[in-house]
């Protein structure tokens, strides 16, 4: 072995423990205490009729207080006269959702908006609390399909997950609208949802949008 042997190995060596102490402070900084249930969809699902009427079905599982969940309110909302009106509205449009802001939702055949990378969560319909301990909070979110623009006769793909507390306000509000590309690809899928920062598991499914 020749001193730059020795060298390298040593410069290798330093690179292998810096990699590991960043990968460490990511881990902590953010830790993961949301946990994600999907209902529906499953992978291999048919789902609909005609590209619409189906379902997206969450439970989603906070280890934090019901304030530190980012929750706003109970939505059931929807479309034209279903929008933003009593007993329980909510806004209902691309991007994040007034209701539930660190919830960030991708189907790779979105048509409208940033496609692959546009943030669906405020088309959810449905929001409420299903469980309060102490310390934890659970709330179940559901979106209904209610119009054919996010893919007809094929196969789709969704990922669902909840961004990290990335402003350090003790609160899940970090949704993007739009997810960046990080690493331009073209496509966001879980490389860039990991990248963007997440406090909780990813959820996804594979399955098939009815003709
Ligand atoms: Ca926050
Ligand atoms: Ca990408």
């Amino acid at each position: 072995m020749n001193t730059n042997t020795v060298k390298f190995g040593l410069i290798g060596m330093t690179a292998l423990v810096a990699a590991f102490s960043s990968i460490g402070a990511l881990a902590t900084e953010f830790e993961r205490t949301v946990d994600i249930k999907m209902f529906a969809p499953k992978n291999g699902d048919r789902v609909g009729l005609g590209g619409r009427g189906w379902f997206v079905d969450l439970a989603i599982s906070f280890e934090h207080p019901l304030a530190a969940t980012g929750f706003s309110g109970f939505q059931l909302t929807g479309p034209a006269v279903h929008n933003n009106v009593a007993p329980f509205p909510g806004t209902f449009s691309l991007g994040i959702d007034d209701r539930l802001p660190g919830l960030i939702v991708l189907l790779d055949t979105t048509a409208g908006g940033a496609k692959s990378c546009q943030n669906i969560a405020n088309l959810f319909n449905l929001t409420g609390v299903t469980d309060i301990k102490e310390g934890s909070t659970e709330l179940w979110d559901t979106w209904l399909v209610g119009a054919p623009n996010f893919g007809v006769n094929t196969v789709s793909n969704i990922l669902v997950a909840v961004a990290a507390d990335l402003n350090q306000d003790g609160i899940f509000n970090d949704a993007p609208a739009v997810i960046p590309d990080a690493n331009g690809d073209g496509v966001c899928d879980k490389s860039d949802l990991k990248a963007f920062g997440l406090a909780s598991n990813i959820q996804k499914a594979k399955f098939f949008i009815n003709p």
